[in-house]
């Protein structure tokens, strides 16, 4: 049988065996599989495990922007409709706008916010408004 006489040979790789040296870090050596024999996957080869990269994609704040002119009742309409706010909480929030220039509405991944603040600057334009939203990354 061809292929009982190559896996005896030691040096052959195969593919289980790639998989392994991925997946382990360790110093090969004569026995490193730890069966008591040098076996045919112990080819001394040295691995060092690859660092995974699992950082969360940043998330970005919608900021809405206080002016002297756009009606409290509109900006709760924009608060409840595109913010998904209760009226009770859109009115608090539009308050906090109102007395401290800016509050953050939102928080989402970039696209999310890029696009939730074009609608309500776009929104608030066609509706002769001039109130503002803006995003920015969050820490
Ligand atoms: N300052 C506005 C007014 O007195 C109300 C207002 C609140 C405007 C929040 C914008 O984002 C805003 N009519």
């Amino acid at each position: 049988m061809a292929q009982v006489d190559l896996a005896m040979d030691e040096r052959m790789i195969d593919e289980s065996e790639i998989e392994l040296v991925h997946h382990n870090s360790w110093l090969g050596s004569a026995d490193d599989d730890d069966n008591g024999v040098a076996g045919d996957r112990d080819i001394g080869l040295a691995t060092a495990e690859a660092k995974p990269e699992l950082k969360r994609p940043p998330m970005y704040k919608v900021l809405l922007l206080n002016d002297d002119y756009t009606p409290m009742e509109f900006v709760v309409h924009i608060l409840e409709n595109f913010f998904s706010m209760t009226r009770e909480k859109a009115t608090q929030i539009m308050l906090v706008v109102h007395s401290e220039g800016k509050a953050v509405v939102g928080i989402y991944p970039r696209d999310i916010a890029e696009t939730k603040s074009e609608q309500v600057n776009l929104y608030a334009r066609e509706n002769d408004h001039p109130l503002m939203s803006s995003i920015e990354m969050t820490d």
